[in-house]
């Protein structure tokens, strides 16, 4: 099954390229930009990757990124993700990117994107691996300035499928940026928001994402399965969840796995991803295999994921059913 799993072509749809930066490159980065890190050696920076809550996760992960600097850096990193992406069969990614990480803190957005999309080009050619950029806003900011990161990319619209919300969701719900998101969207911006699985309200946010914000799809949301109304409207919707097992399962110690099965038998469009797999210890194929060993999935069930994975992309329906 470790073969099948590996071997098997996937589709990655919850990545997030901040959360790719692995230890060694961060620490050969922070020198080469003489970024002083609270850690000295690589033994160390792995030492502090070790967390126990999302806030505290989310502490250590904007802090780390001091040491991406300069456009190679941004390059460096996404060029690693999608070599180690390559190796593993993934042919196709929609990969996070969190802007307001960086120019919150000076780096301007034109640095970011364009060594992240010298990667993707670089990628199609060299690796056989296409992706594409979907921008984050970090929803514990301000609306204010999430619209000026939306402003700030419309010179980059081709370079973009889509929007996404990230960040800590507790008290930022979907609604505090009902009017980004509708500004997203008469920009031709595809919509998707993460509902994570430890929040108070989550049923709310769930429900405002679909009546209120309009995703697309959903990231993460395992918790509309503990709604009858909920999970029926997703059904009927055909809308496509990304769930991370691994993750979900740090922040949780619960994989999600029994929603995962009721999605599948229900068939919801459930995928398989990473979402931060330098941090989580496990990039896309070593989440898919925890949940089949966890559920004892057969083979069809673990090809199930990537049709679902590819038929949930924001691709042109020719290009999926390519991969079909
Ligand atoms: C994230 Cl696990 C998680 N939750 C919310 N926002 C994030 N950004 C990166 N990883
Ligand atoms: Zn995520």
């Amino acid at each position: 099954m470790d073969a099948f799993i590996a071997g098997m072509p996937k589709c990655e749809l919850h990545l997030h390229i901040e959360g790719t930066l692995e230890p060694e490159l961060k620490m050969r980065l922070a020198e080469r930009n003489g970024v002083r890190l609270p850690y000295r050696t690589v033994e160390e920076a792995r030492e502090a990757y070790k967390f126990d809550s999302l806030t505290s996760f989310l502490v250590g992960y904007y802090e780390s990124m001091q040491a991406l600097q300069k456009e190679q850096d941004f390059y460096e990193l996404a060029h690693a993700y999608l070599t180690k992406a390559a190796s593993q069969n993934v042919r196709y990614a929609e990969i996070f990117f969190d802007p307001q990480a960086h120019t919150s803190r000076g780096v301007p957005f034109d640095i970011v994107i364009r060594g992240l999309r010298r990667a993707i080009m670089d990628a199609d050619r060299l690796l056989g691996v296409r992706a594409q950029l979907i921008m984050c806003f970090l929803r514990d900011f301000s609306a204010e300035y999430a619209m000026a990161t939306l402003m700030e990319s419309l010179p980059y619209r081709e370079w973009i499928v889509g929007v996404g919300l990230d960040s800590d969701e507790r008290d930022n719900p979907p609604v505090k940026f009902e009017k980004v998101f509708a500004r997203a969207r008469e920009e031709g911006y595809l919509i998707t928001a993460h509902c994570d699985i430890d929040q108070p309200n989550t049923h709310e946010h769930i429900r405002q994402c679909l009546d209120v914000i309009g995703v697309d799809r959903i990231d993460h949301g395992s918790n509309a399965l503990d709604d009858e109304a909920l999970t029926a409207e997703i059904a009927r919707r055909g809308l496509g969840l990304t769930v991370c097992p691994v993750s979900n399962g740090f922040v949780t110690s619960d994989m999600k796995a029994a929603e995962i099965r009721r999605m599948l038998d229900l068939g919801i469009k459930v995928t398989i991803n990473s979402d931060d797999p330098a941090y989580f210890l496990a990039y896309v194929s070593e989440n898919v295999r925890a949940v089949q060993a966890k559920l004892g999935l057969s083979r069809d069930e673990v090809v199930q994921f990537q049709r679902n994975a590819f038929e949930i992309a924001w691709l042109p329906r020719s290009v999926k059913d390519a991969y079909l």
